[in-house]
């Protein structure tokens, strides 16, 4: 089996990290069935920075047998919820003791600014497994009222294995969101991390083993959509699947559950957020948050701010501060601490972008900051701006997934609500004004499943994510999530002699 062995000398870390990166099943690695590999890129610079062990159909059923092993003898109903508790407050622990190492990680593998990494993704992510730590021993079924001769009431079981399959966008924080909940709930897990970014999840596992988890609780393969994916979407052996990634891929999830055992779906999916600029709202608050909204992850991420709508009478104000602020980011090397946006994630992605800002320009759009890739090597594409967009342009209405955002002028509250309703998506929005009435009431109206007011982009452990319309189904986060990975038993005991 492979193993990532690196040593780094930057000025955000200075060590060396080696561990293994096999295929992590019963709580052991080892080489996939086919005994090959998947080449890990450096964002920064298109080199092969390491290799781990590509995953196979054949490695899910060996991880489905162990993960159900684990789930019948040792995990599930058989561990008490506090002692799960246990297990995950131990992992948050060790995370936090390595949180520059998996930040180091994270920063290279995804090409993420290293502080980003650490003050966003990896801190939020220790978080979310601390606070699925502390629900383990909280979760009650109901005592329900019926006749005084029958005592009826519930319990939240789990499904027992579960299959969940995450993204590269934000790799570790996806995973806790998975994994936090799952475990938890005394679900088993197999889990595939994107094949673009495992090297955190491979990071995970030996701290899986240290925290104390049962062997089979957890098993991670690393592997390609087409075939690690696909097999765990159609597996007759898994109960619940959980996805992250594009709508495309969704759908294909969900058609592979209804095909086999219909099993359990809830999907994370894309979006085309919009972000609502009142006339009245305080210029260098919407300016600093609709940059963050748009720039911050390069543009990666699902619920970014990337449909930028001002209302006429602010329009050039906010334009002119807005591309100040974006030609102001520091674009460079991801460990450097000054760096705000680092490469995309691969090749491909780079790529899809740069597809987007060309078609953007034929369309007839006005490019009016960026629309270039910066720098010879790696995968960075400047800050972008749009303007004088249609409504029926791909980039108003299609997920782009770079820096790539377009600003929109709109009149009133009713233009506004029609325009940032117009979208197959609905996973967030945000709305910029000091009037709390008008905030309000816009953010009860918007389609999306979060709503940020004077803010964007902020997540939290305690409060749910997800989308509406064709942004997904379920919650994650919070104790929403719990829903997620919990069958709901009724039991109903006659205490009278009635029929
Ligand atoms: O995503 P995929 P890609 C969006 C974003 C981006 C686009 C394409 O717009 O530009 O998707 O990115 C696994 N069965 N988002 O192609 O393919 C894959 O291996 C089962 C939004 O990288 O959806 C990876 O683990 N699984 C998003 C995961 O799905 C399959 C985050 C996500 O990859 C599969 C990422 C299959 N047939 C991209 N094919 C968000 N919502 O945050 C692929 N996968």
């Amino acid at each position: 089996s492979t193993t990532f062995k690196y040593e780094f000398d930057t000025e955000a870390f200075r060590g060396k990290v080696s561990f293994p990166t096999g295929v992590f099943i019963d709580g052991q690695f080892s080489a996939g069935s086919e005994g090959k590999t998947i080449d890990i890129v450096d964002p920064t610079n298109g080199q092969v920075l390491t290799t781990v062990a590509e995953g196979t159909a054949a490695d899910v059923d060996r991880a489905v047998v162990a993960a159900k092993c684990a789930y019948d003898s040792v995990w599930g109903l058989k561990t008490p919820g506090s002692q799960r508790g246990v297990f995950l407050a131990r992992l948050a622990d060790l995370m936090e003791a390595h949180i520059d190492e998996l930040s180091a990680l994270e920063a290279l593998d995804a090409g993420k600014p290293f502080l980003w990494a650490k003050n966003f993704d990896v801190t939020k992510a220790i978080a979310t497994i601390r606070y699925y730590a502390g629900w383990a021993d909280k979760m009650h079924g109901k005592v329900i009222e019926t006749t005084e001769d029958k005592l009826a009431y519930t319990r939240h079981e789990p499904f027992g294995v579960v299959g969940q399959i995450i993204p590269w966008n934000v790799p570790l924080l996806m995973m806790s969101w998975k994994l936090g909940p799952a475990l938890a709930t005394g679900n088993a897990v197999v889990l595939k991390p994107s094949e673009v970014t495992p090297l955190t999840a491979l990071r995970m596992c030996s701290l899986m083993n240290e925290a104390g988890f049962p062997p089979g609780t957890a098993n991670i393969v690393v592997g390609y959509g087409n075939t690690v994916g696909q097999a765990m979407s159609e597996h007759m052996g898994i109960d619940k699947i959980a996805f992250t990634g594009s709508t495309l891929v969704g759908r294909k999830i969900m058609e592979a559950a209804a095909k086999s055992n219909l099993k359990n779906v809830t999907l994370e999916l894309g979006g085309k957020s919009p972000n609502i600029i009142f006339d009245d709202a305080d210029l260098a608050v919407a300016v600093k948050w609709t940059s963050h909204g748009i720039f911050w992850n390069q543009g990666q991420a699902c619920c970014a701010g990337t449909r930028i709508f001002v209302q006429e009478g602010i329009y050039f104000q906010f334009l002119k501060a807005f591309t100040e602020k974006a030609k102001s980011l520091k674009l460079g090397p991801t460990f450097e601490l000054e760096t705000y946006q680092g490469p995309l994630v691969s090749d491909i992605q780079f790529k899809r972008v740069m597809s987007y800002i060309e078609c953007g320009k034929q369309e007839g759009a006005t490019v009016h900051l960026g629309g270039e890739r910066h720098g010879e090597a790696g995968y960075w594409v400047q800050p972008t701006i749009f303007t004088d967009t249609t409504p029926d342009m791909r980039i108003v209405r299609e997920e782009i997934f770079g820096p790539v955002g377009v600003v929109i002028k709109f009149k009133d509250e009713d233009d506004v609500l029609r325009q940032a309703n117009d979208t197959l998506y609905g996973l967030a929005a945000a709305v910029f004004t000091p009037d709390v009435s008008r905030a309000l009431r816009v953010a009860h109206q918007l389609q999306a499943g979060t709503v940020w007011v004077n803010c964007i982009m902020m997540v939290h452990s305690n409060v749910p994510f997800g989308g509406y319309k064709q942004s997904g189904i379920g919650r994650e986060e919070g104790e929403y999530a719990l829903d997620n990975y919990t069958n709901v038993k009724a039991v109903h005991v006659n205490l009278g002699h009635t029929i």
